[in-house]
């Protein structure tokens, strides 16, 4: 499983707020801890509240490089934001995101295709998003389609069936997990599938035992990725243990410690 990190985020109060006043501090400490608790790539985005995002994400991104080398994913929904951030991130970053409209896919396809990096593409089209899974793969296929026209390498798309919250969505959680599956047939190679993991638990009460469960259920169905806080320590352990019971490593009496070393 490749762990993006989600806390560098303007929703979260502290880092909205760091964000604003460009105090490097809490940035430089997020950033940090969810290294050394296992993030591969670290997720920056500045937050809807930012009135001049592509500025904050130039500041966010050269912050954060000051703490570390890890790889990040520019999380923005305006291509000038990503494009700005990947100036200085570099080509070992992740695009976040594209959906499957068509103007999207025409402004970002060309920038994954340029970098030659990764890009996460939504299953959400002109319509919003689809309510089943074959709704879901439907558009995923949309977006593998245009990557191949842009040169990008479908193994390049990491397909997110977008996961909404169980409060308001509950029909669509068994629908999401069946797109991670489907997803996997739609090209040779086929594209990764990731999931924005904390949105499933938002207003709920047990947030670390809904998103834990259903990141094991994820899993189960071969999801690749997903965008999580690393901070959690129960929901690594579970994710560890999943990886190991869906054989993807060895067993042995010490395997969460062995994962980790
Ligand atoms: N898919 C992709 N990218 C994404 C998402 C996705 N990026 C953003 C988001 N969704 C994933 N990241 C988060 C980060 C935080 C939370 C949820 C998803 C979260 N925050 C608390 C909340 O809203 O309750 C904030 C609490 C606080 O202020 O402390 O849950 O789906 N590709």
């Amino acid at each position: 499983m490749i762990v993006i990190g989600e806390r560098i985020n303007g929703m979260f109060k502290r880092i909205g707020e760091a964000i604003a006043t460009r105090d490097e501090a809490p940035i430089i400490e997020a950033a940090q801890a969810q290294v050394e608790k296992g993030a591969n790539y670290l997720d920056l985005n500045v937050g809807p509240a930012s009135d001049e995002p592509v500025a904050a994400m130039q500041w966010l991104v050269e912050t954060v490089r000051k703490a570390t080398d890890t790889p990040l994913s520019i999380d923005s929904p305006k291509p000038d934001v990503i494009r700005a951030g990947l100036d200085i991130a570099g080509s070992n970053s992740i695009i976040n995101s594209t959906t499957g409209e068509a103007q999207r896919l025409a402004a970002l396809m060309p920038l994954a295709a340029e970098y030659g990096c990764p890009i996460i593409g939504l299953t959400i089209d002109e319509n919003g998003v689809p309510r089943d899974a074959p709704g879901r793969t439907e558009v995923a296929l949309k977006i593998v389609a245009s990557a191949m026209e842009h040169g990008v390498p479908p193994d390049n798309v990491w397909i997110d069936p977008v996961i909404l919250p169980i409060s308001c969505t509950q029909n669509h959680q068994p629908e999401v997990l069946k797109a991670i599956a489907e997803c996997k047939l739609l090209s040779d190679p086929s594209p990764k599938t990731v999931l924005g993991l904390s949105n499933v638990s938002q207003g709920t009460r047990y947030r670390s035992l809904v998103n834990r469960t259903y990141l094991v259920m994820a899993i189960a169905y071969g999801l690749d990725a997903a965008i999580m806080d690393p901070l959690d320590d129960d929901l690594m352990d579970a994710m560890i243990t999943a990886e190991l019971l869906m054989n993807k490593t060895v067993y042995c009496d010490d395997f969460l410690k062995a994962y980790r070393t």
